[in-house]
């Protein structure tokens, strides 16, 4: 249990109709009544809102504000501690002044995550629901956060349980026969507890898998749109982001500088980033665009070359094509208003291994391929159960991957013979590794890492 009492503001700085501040520690009963005059009521009350006079003991003048406080008592809170959330009219000045009294009571500033990090040390949530709150408070996408949800309620960890009891009696069968050296293990049960290994490496290992798609739905892609100048790049993004976001004109080199905007395809986030069309120039500020365009190209995850099916021809193709080679992309083709597009066009495109889509931005046919063919790019988004479990933290990814491959060698090592030492020196690294996940043999310096990530407040 902590010594001191934090306090944060839980609600994004500015104005708005209410603040919330919080505040959680031993003391935060004693330091609420002192500047709140709730009295014996908040005690005599928990977890029912009390109506309070805010005022800032510093100065002998009227309550700044009249809110309302709930007190969680420890250790059915948050936090597992005493927990005060005192609800004030959003106003910056009110919100400063509340913070200042409690300050001046005893608090002290909460750092970023320290409040989650308090639940997780009390023993309230485990290190992957620690997380979950940090991204449930990050979600851009309702994949997003229904994933974090899940999470939250303990999934990952209530899946991994009954995978760690199946080690545990393995390892007890081990060390019994290792601390017995006449019993030699019998042939046998080598290959029951082997196969035993072999499955539970399968299970970690059909987790791992998952993370192709968690990935998707909790980092997103990055998308770059790139083209020749005119090709309608811009009138694309606009489409695509569904509103009027960048400058088109019938100016070659109308977009110089990078424009992006987020958006969201069947639930996976996307950072669409529209470019400079590509060409030789004299002009140094479409110059230096191009160069960026060339950058965007190589950081996207997935490339939308953008040919004007009207002015392209197989000398211009050529060289975009070979612009976006080492990138995962999408061919579109686009003013299919105006007619077929020129001769060879297509076939060019398939020759570089492409299907090409034929789109017309004005009109907007094709798009919907467009926003599938994204998707395809990537290995496309299998349709996921919603029963089923996805690993969308590479923290989790790395550490499940470590514990299979480590099984998997202790099984081996069983299968093959070898002494049990081996074996168990594995299984008790994959223990280890678990353990590491749901953070009961967590470092300090991770802890530090994963909860410098958080809000103030949370
Ligand atoms: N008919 C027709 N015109 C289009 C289509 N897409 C874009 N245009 C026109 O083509 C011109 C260039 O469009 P932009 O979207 O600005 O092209 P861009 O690729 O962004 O051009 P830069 O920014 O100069 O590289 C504009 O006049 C658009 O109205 C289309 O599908 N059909
Ligand atoms: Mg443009």
């Amino acid at each position: 249990m902590f010594e001191d009492t934090i306090v944060a503001v839980a609600t994004p700085p500015g104005r708005g109709g209410i603040a919330i501040v919080r505040m959680s520690g031993p003391d935060a009963l004693r330091i609420a009544n002192v500047c709140l005059g709730g009295g014996d009521r908040l005690a005599a009350s928990p977890r029912r809102a009390i109506l309070v006079d805010v005022s800032d003991p510093a100065h002998e003048c009227p309550a700044i504000d009249r809110g309302l406080a709930t007190l969680f008592r420890a250790p059915a809170s948050y936090t597992g501690e005493d927990v005060v959330e005192i609800s004030v009219h959003g106003s910056p000045v009110i919100v400063d002044t509340t913070l200042r009294a409690l300050l001046a009571a005893g608090a002290r500033v909460a750092t970023p995550g320290e409040f989650t990090l308090r639940a997780f040390l009390n023993g309230r949530i485990d290190l992957t629901q620690a997380e979950a709150v940090r991204d449930i408070v990050e979600a851009q996408t309702g994949h997003q956060a229904r994933h974090a949800q899940r999470q939250l309620r303990g999934e990952l960890s209530n899946r991994l349980r009954p995978l760690r009891d199946r080690l545990l009696a393995v390892i007890v069968q081990l060390e019994s026969t290792v601390e017995f050296v006449e019993d030699d293990i019998a042939p046998e049960e080598r290959s029951t507890l082997s196969a035993e290994l072999e499955s539970a490496a399968n299970e970690l290992s059909a987790l791992t898998s998952t993370y192709a798609v968690g990935r998707l739905i909790a980092d997103g892609l990055g998308v770059t749109l790139a083209g020749r100048p005119n090709a309608g790049k811009s009138s694309l993004f606009n489409r695509l982001v569904r509103s009027e976001r960048a400058i088109v004109t019938p100016t070659p080199g109308t977009t110089r500088d990078l424009v992006s905007e987020s958006i969201e395809i069947d639930g996976v986030p996307i950072r669409l980033v529209d470019t400079a069309g590509l060409r030789e120039t004299d002009d140094e500020i479409e110059r230096i665009g191009v160069g960026r365009t060339r950058s965007s190209i190589a950081d996207a995850d997935v490339v939308i070359v953008v040919i004007d099916g009207q002015a392209d021809s197989a000398d211009t193709l050529g060289p975009l094509l070979d612009e976006s080679r080492d990138s995962r992309r999408v061919v579109v083709v686009n003013k299919t208003d105006l007619g077929s597009p020129a001769a060879g066009i297509v076939e060019q495109i398939r020759a570089a291994g492409v299907d090409p889509i034929l789109v017309s931005a004005l009109s907007g046919d094709g798009l919907e391929d467009v926003r599938g063919a994204i998707l395809s790019a990537v290995g496309g988004l299998p349709v996921v159960e919603t029963d089923s479990l996805l690993v969308t933290n590479a923290r989790h990814h790395e550490l499940l991957r470590r514990a299979s491959a480590a099984l998997s060698s202790a099984s081996e090592a069983l299968s093959a013979g070898f002494s049990e030492e081996i074996a168990l020196a594995g299984l008790h690294e994959a223990l280890q590794t678990l353990g590491e996940l749901t953070g009961e043999t967590v470092i300090d310096d991770v802890l530090g890492m994963i909860f410098s990530t958080f809000c103030i407040g949370k």
